[in-house]
This record gives structure tokens, sequence and C-alpha cells, in this order.
């Protein structure tokens, strides 16, 4: 056989084996990642064996836009998952019926006389039981949201291989407020968004309404998502124009079936720019009118509105204190604006415009903490999960624990603005684990944010948490198949704050791209370990806010272009000869001091501070001895080659999964980590050639030799690398 003829072969071949493959439909067909973790593939025969009998028809009584998504969902996913299709129907005539409802929708369910009360409006119960002599599986809810989302329980225990014969389970979500903020704007972009444009497509709204919208609502209904903030936080006053509000509510329509609620960011000079009122001063009565009619204009439209967000005060925004004004005023007139409609009022505390030369980690602190107890009852008060912003590692926010009397609720970013954006694999849940795991000690050891967050520490009434979205018009909707499971963690998170990463990881992997044990095994410690190599190739031992200006991608520990000094990586690294690090205690700007004893004391013990926060708090000596025995400048080197060494081997191990995950999303996935790799590298050049610039010492062995010098990274942005 000549070449040719060879090639020839081999395509014919290859057609022959696409060919028998479709036809068999045992082959995995084109995976674009659109399906996400709902991708109902059939299961491996073994499996659907197992299940068969135990899933014969689905009985859905009744008739409503939630019964009917429902019954949707679980026939889609059933007959999927089952390779057969599952009938739906309204009588129990078959052993194996699945019966779905509420005592109010299906007296099948009524006649059970179950006492449901403790499950609260989206609690369910999932239970093995007998009806007319014969073996069924109740899914039963006080509310058609709440069977929902004991479906999607159930389709979660199919997708990921449990045992559905003697079921019995009760859950309801421990936060109450699980809540996306979605920085989009009304020109379709996005800020910090990393996976196209905005899925809303405002100009086509509302009398286009795209079919994409209502997959976003059943995503978030499967893991209990539940509000979605449309606009951005940095937002125009025309997204609450009767024209905007119109294509909200056309969003709204849609989103309702699945339980999730829409709510808007509120431009705090809405009434200047819409309403042309002279002031938007809170305590003007002519503006606290123009709210209150906004407010009622928008629940015409929206009945089941959610409320505003806002951010105020915080870089550029108007706010209060734009008219002498503090941010309880502010937070108040809004809130009494919508309480007649029992809405709610989410108020970040992301405010830092302070006095020269302050400690910005300890801004918001300052700002927000006196008003403790002041808010009305329908404000929460929305605090991001460390004191500075969304960095790799920060230590959890010192506001937590510091606001008894006030309805705190954490916000994420799941959009990974200075995690490497959509290019780098950092699975979120072990950094948002050790957020709600720390111990704030505010009532003594045990009061971690986690307890501080739903509700058992202070009994506030109203319980919460928001995650920046990492959604977008890309057809993967993330912009990278593997950081789908964020936004997956998130809302298993919010709806239980105590879910273990790994468990998150084993299913989601299970449910979005494989059940082959070895395979979910190696997938599970990629996922599990991602976080913290990033941490370790970008910003290791408490270093943050070292990235490339305005778009934060990449390493510039050398930035110093910014209006601000706290916008500029030196201001928060501080290297000098003597060494590395932000002095936060009584030596320093002792913002330390806003953490309850004794953790308090161990952060500013330099000897007793958590070593992967020791820059964060001090500033350490280029030969300070560490744990390790090694000088605090090598184990700085180590940590970035260490880093590096963790996407070579992630990228190795991800290779060898070729035969086991399909081909379209593997090699979409193994670009991803040809990126990431080259951004480790860049990351550990940059930073360490930058900063022995000041410890004047040579790499430590183990420590590959940098690739190019410094001028060369100083000279080109990762970003266009
Ligand atoms: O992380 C910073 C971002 C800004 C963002 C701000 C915020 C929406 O760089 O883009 O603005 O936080 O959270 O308000």
């Amino acid at each position: 056989m000549n070449l040719q003829d060879k090639r020839r072969s081999v395509v014919i071949f290859t057609l022959f084996f696409v060919f028998v493959g479709f036809s068999l439909g045992n082959i995995s067909r084109a995976e674009d990642g659109y399906r996400l973790w709902l991708r109902y593939e059939p299961l491996p025969e073994s499996i659907r064996q197992q299940y068969r009998s135990r899933v014969s028809a689905i009985v859905v009584q009744g008739t409503s836009p939630t019964l009917n998504a429902l019954r949707d969902e679980f026939v889609t996913g059933c007959s999927g998952l089952l390779g057969t299709q599952i009938p739906a129907t309204d009588t129990v005539n078959l052993a194996g019926a699945v019966v779905v409802g509420t005592a109010k929708s299906s007296p099948l369910i009524a006649r059970l006389n179950w006492s449901l009360t403790e499950l609260g409006t989206e609690g369910f119960r999932l239970r093995s039981a007998t009806m007319n002599g014969r073996a069924v599986t109740v899914i039963a809810a006080n509310s058609e949201v709440g069977a929902f989302y004991g479906v999607f329980h159930f389709l979660r225990l199919l997708q990921t291989g449990q045992p559905i014969n003697k079921l019995d389970v009760s859950q309801k979500p421990r936060l109450q407020l699980r809540m996306l903020n979605h920085w989009d704007n009304l020109n379709g972009s996005i800020e910090r968004g990393y996976a196209g444009r905005s899925l809303w497509k405002w100009e086509e709204l509302p009398d286009k309404v795209d079919d994409r919208l209502r997959d976003y609502a059943r995503i978030n209904a499967s893991i209990g998502v539940n509000a979605t903030a449309l606009n951005n936080v940095n937002a125009n006053s025309r997204s609450l124009s009767a024209e905007y509000l119109k294509k909200a509510a056309a969003i709204a329509n849609v989103f309702r079936p699945y339980g999730v609620r829409v709510f808007l960011s509120a431009r705090f000079s809405a009434p200047i720019e819409l309403g042309g009122l002279k002031t938007a001063d809170p305590f003007d009565p002519a503006v606290a009118e123009w709210w209150k009619k906004k407010a009622d204009e928008i629940y015409q439209l929206i009945p089941d509105f959610g409320g505003f967000l806002v951010k105020a005060n915080s870089e550029g925004q108007p706010g209060p204190r734009t008219y002498n004004r503090n941010h309880v005023d502010g937070a108040n007139m809004l809130a009494a604006a919508v309480a007649p409609h029992n809405g709610i009022v989410i108020w970040r505390a992301f405010v830092y415009d302070m006095k020269e030369g302050y400690d910005r980690a300890a801004a918001a602190y300052d700002n927000l903490q006196p008003f403790d107890g002041k808010f009305a009852a329908n404000v929460l008060l929305q605090v991001k999960n460390g004191p500075i912003d969304f960095q790799p590692r920060e230590p959890f926010h010192p506001l937590f624990g510091a606001m008894p009397k006030t309805q705190v609720i954490p916000e994420f970013q799941i959009t990974q603005e200075y995690l490497g954006q959509s290019n780098n694999l950092a699975f979120l849940a072990p950094m948002w684990r050790e957020v709600f795991d720390a111990d704030t000690y505010a009532k003594g050891k045990g009061s971690t944010v986690t307890k501080v967050v739903d509700g058992s520490l202070y009994k506030q009434k109203i319980t919460g948490i928001a995650g920046v979205a990492n959604t977008g018009s890309d057809r993967n909707w993330t912009g990278q198949d593997l950081t789908q499971s964020n936004w997956y963690a998130f809302g298993r998170l919010a709806w239980n704050p105590d879910v273990s990463s790994k468990q998150i990881a084993d299913e989601w992997i299970r449910m979005t791209f494989t059940t082959d044990a070895k395979a979910v095994a190696t997938l599970t410690r990629i996922l599990t370990e991602s976080h913290e190599a990033v941490v370790d190739y970008m910003t290791p031992l408490g270093l943050n806010h070292i990235m490339w200006g305005g778009h934060h991608y990449g390493p510039a520990p050398w930035w110093n272009r910014e209006g601000r000094a706290d916008w500029n990586p030196p201001y928060f690294h501080r290297a000098d000869e003597k060494g590395l690090g932000f002095d936060r205690t009584k030596s320093g700007s002792n913002s330390v001091a806003q953490y309850h004893g004794p953790v308090r004391e161990v952060f500013a013990n330099l000897q007793t501070c958590p070593e992967n926060l020791i820059v964060w708090f001090h500033h350490v000596p280029w030969d300070y001895q560490l744990k390790s025995g090694r000088i605090f400048w090598d184990e700085l080197a180590l940590h970035y080659q260490r880093g590096v060494d963790w996407v070579r081997s992630a990228r190795k191990d991800w290779a060898a999964l070729s035969g086991v995950i399909d081909a379209e999303r593997h090699a979409a996935v193994a670009k991803k980590f040809e990126l990431q790799e080259r951004d480790a590298i860049v990351w550990r050049d940059s930073c360490l050639l930058y900063f022995q610039t000041f410890s004047k010492r040579p790499l430590p062995a183990g420590v590959e030799k940098p690739a190019k010098t410094l001028d060369e990274y100083k000279a080109k942005s990762l970003l266009n690398w």
C-alpha cells in the first residue's frame, strides 16, 4: 500500500466506525458541553437493569407551568438515562411508578397524609412507599417548586448510580436566597465575563425570548438556585426604565415555573437620570416617592420580583454618601419602597473609598460595621468572602461574625476574574469550603462562617448567598467545560453549605462526563487539587492582587500605572529589601484587630499565622524560617514551581483520559490545559524575577530557570501572549 492508499483506508475505516457508532447510539455523539450536568445519556446497562423496575412511570396529577416543566424534565431525564421511553400518567397502575406533587396538586399525595411542615416552602421528601398495593416512590413537597427540587434530586441519584430501592430522604435548603448575580450590561457585554455575551439578548426582548433562557432556568433549578440579579451592579439607570422593565418581565415569565425569581441592580441616582429629579438624596421625600412608584410599577409587571441589589459609593458608583447621608439612610429608603410587596434590598459591603494611607482590607468593616442593627428588616448586607476582592486566597471577611444584628449574606465570585478566567481550571468548592469552615469565634469556638450565614448563630430571618455568575452565550455556557463545575458547586453549597468538595466534584463528574470509576477518581483529584495549584503559581503564602491592571489576567506585581494606590500591586505586596507582605498587625495597619480573639492573635503572631496567609498579615523577612525549615524566599519560589508541576501532571492525567471522555470535550479541555501550563510558567517566572530584585537571592534547587527576562515579561500582558 502506498501512502495515499493507506490514508484512504484509514479514512474509510474511521468513517465505518463513526457510522456504526452513531447507529448503535453508544459511541459518544457530538458533545459541545451545552447540556452541562443534565445530559441524561444512557447509563451503563448493568445500572439501568437495577433501575428499570423502579422507574416504570411518572405520576404527576394536575397541570400548572411548574408541574408541566417537572413532568417534562422527569420524562426526558429518566427516558434518556434508562434508554427507554418512560410514560407520564396520572394514576398508579404499575409497580415502580414515581408519584410527584404536593398535597394540593395530587390527591394521591394528599391521601398519604404526610406531615411535611418541617420541609418549609422549598424542601421535599423522597420516599419508597406502597400505593394501591404497589411499590412506588413518592416525591412530596409543600410547593410545586419543592417537588421539582425533589425530581432533580431523584434524577441525580440515577445519574450518579445510587441505590433507589429504599429511599427516605427529607431535605430543605439551608439558605433561603440562593442567588446568581449577573454583571451583564445592557449592551450585551459582561463585566468580568469570559464566556461570550449576555444570555439575555436585551435587544430582542420582550417580543422574542431566546429558548436558551428556559435551559438557564432549568439548570439553576437543578442545583436549587432560586434567584437571579439580571444586570451589572455597576448599574445603568435604564434597566429600571419602562422599556427595560418589560424586558425583565419577559425573562421573569420564563424563569417563574422553575422557581427562579428576578432581581435588578439599581443605580442609586436613577431618580435623577430617569425621573428628572434634581437629587437622589434619600431624605428628600420626592426621591423616596419616586422609588415607591418605581417599585409599584415593577411589581405590576413582575409580581414576584425579588428586589434591588445595590452597589453604592463604591468604585465611582453613586450612593447615599454622595448626598451626605449614610449607608443605612440609603438602604432603608429603598427597603421602604419594596417592603409593601415583600421585596428585599441587598446592599453590598464592597465599599473602600477611604482616606490616604488606609488599609483597603479594613475598609468594608470600617464603613459598614458601625451600622449593625440599623438596617430595616428587609435589608441584607452582601459581603464578599474575603476583605479585599475575590483573590485566589483571602482570609474570611471580618464582617462575618461582626454584625450580629444584621442579615449578612456572602458573595462569592464564580466567574474567575482573578483566577485565570475561563482558561485556567480552579475548582472553587475547596476555596468556598475554606470560607464556610473558618471559625470567626464570634460567640466562642465553633462560630463558623457557615453558622453566621445559615442563621444558626444569630437567628436572622432571611438567609442567603450570592455568586457572581460565570455564564455567557458560549455554547458551553462558561467558556470551558471544566469550569462549569463552579456553577454546579455554587448551587450545591448554597443548598447545603456542609457538602464536601470531594462529593460535589464526584457528583458533577459522573453527571457531566463519565461514570468510569478510574476516570472519576482521577478527575475528582484534579478538580479538588486545582484551586491550591492556582494559588501556588499565582499568589502563594498570602500574596494577593498582583495581577495585570485592568483585566486582571496574568501577573504584574510591578504594575504601578493605576490612578489610585490601592489598585496597584505594590500597595498590596509591599516588597522591599527586608521582605514581602502587608503588615496588618499593631506595627502596621492593625486591621487584624477586626477579627475576634483568639483568631486575631493567631493571625497577628508571625509564629502562629497560617503560612498560607503569612504575607497577608505580615511583612515577612526574606530569610524568615518557615515550618519546612526553609527560608521564606526559598519556600515562595518552591510554591511557584509546585504550581507549574501540578499543571503539567494534571495535563498528562487529562491526556490519559482520552479514550474515556468524548473526543470533542476532551480536545477542548486539553487546549485549556495547554494554556494553563503556559500561564503557570509565566506567573512563576515573572513573579520570581520581580521579587528577586528585592530579595537578591538565588532560586533554590528544584526551581527551573526562567524562560525569559523580567523586561520581556513586563513588556507584554499574558492576555495578548
Ligand atoms: O472585583 C471587582 C471587579 C469589578 C467589580 C467590583 C465589584 C462589578 O474588578 O469589575 O465591579 O469588583 O464587585 O463591584
